[in-house]
């Protein structure tokens, strides 16, 4: 084996270890920092930002995520899947809860229960599907579902979105009590590159987004 490998010329052998090399290196993946904030400069809580590849699709998720509602409250308060992805509603309460949603989304009803239900539900159409409980009128929660696998949850308004492979993309942010989405932005990553993109959030005529998730309240 060896022996005839050193029997190639000399050139060919390193073409073939240049060729050798690109096979073995990752792929190239660029990452995506993006930054919202509102008109003040502060951080937006739970937005959801996300890249929508242009032009073609990327594999759905065979995903599982949960939605867990504990002290009579969903958690998390926002959560982010991609299209295809699977959710279970467990109730971590004693008491039952009837979960619902009439968004176009995803219209669903959970009739009351407790623990978990057999089946998970599978969310396949991209929007924000809005959870409410018949029961408890407080409790409120979202699942931004996105027709991407790159997605995060901003954390103190930034998010970083790693592993985006190339291509062209249009870069989109959702928060809660969102008037109007602030304008997509579309961009081309190429290679590893580090692409920065930022978004200024405009509230509705709302409290501050502080607190609104009822810490604690029984
Ligand atoms: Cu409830």
């Amino acid at each position: 084996m060896m022996a005839s490998c050193l029997r190639v010329p000399f050139r060919m052998r390193s073409l073939l270890a240049i060729a050798a090399a690109f096979v073995t290196l990752p792929l190239a993946a660029a990452t995506i920092d993006v930054r919202v904030q509102d008109a003040r400069g502060g951080a937006v809580r739970d937005a959801v930002v996300y890249a929508v590849p242009e032009g073609r699709s990327l594999p759905l998720a065979k995903k599982t995520a949960v939605m867990d509602q504990k002290n009579r409250m969903f958690i998390p308060h926002v959560l982010a899947v991609q299209t295809g992805t699977s959710i279970r509603f467990p109730n971590s309460d004693d008491i039952r809860h009837h979960v619902y949603s009439f968004s176009p989304a995803k219209p669903f009803q959970l009739p009351l229960y407790k623990g978990t239900p057999a089946n998970p539900l599978l969310f396949s159409k991209a929007g924000v599907v809005t959870l409410g409980c018949n029961i408890h009128d407080q409790m409120s929660a979202f699942i931004v579902v996105v027709d991407t696998p790159y997605f995060e949850r901003a954390d103190n308004g930034k998010a970083t979105l790693a592993g985006v492979e190339p291509g062209r993309y249009t870069v989109r942010v959702w928060y809660p009590d969102m008037r109007d989405e602030p304008r997509p932005q579309t961009i081309n990553v190429t290679g590893d590159a580090r692409v920065a993109v930022s978004f200024v959030a405009g509230h509705a005529a709302a409290p501050p987004a502080a607190d609104h998730h009822a810490h604690g309240n029984p």
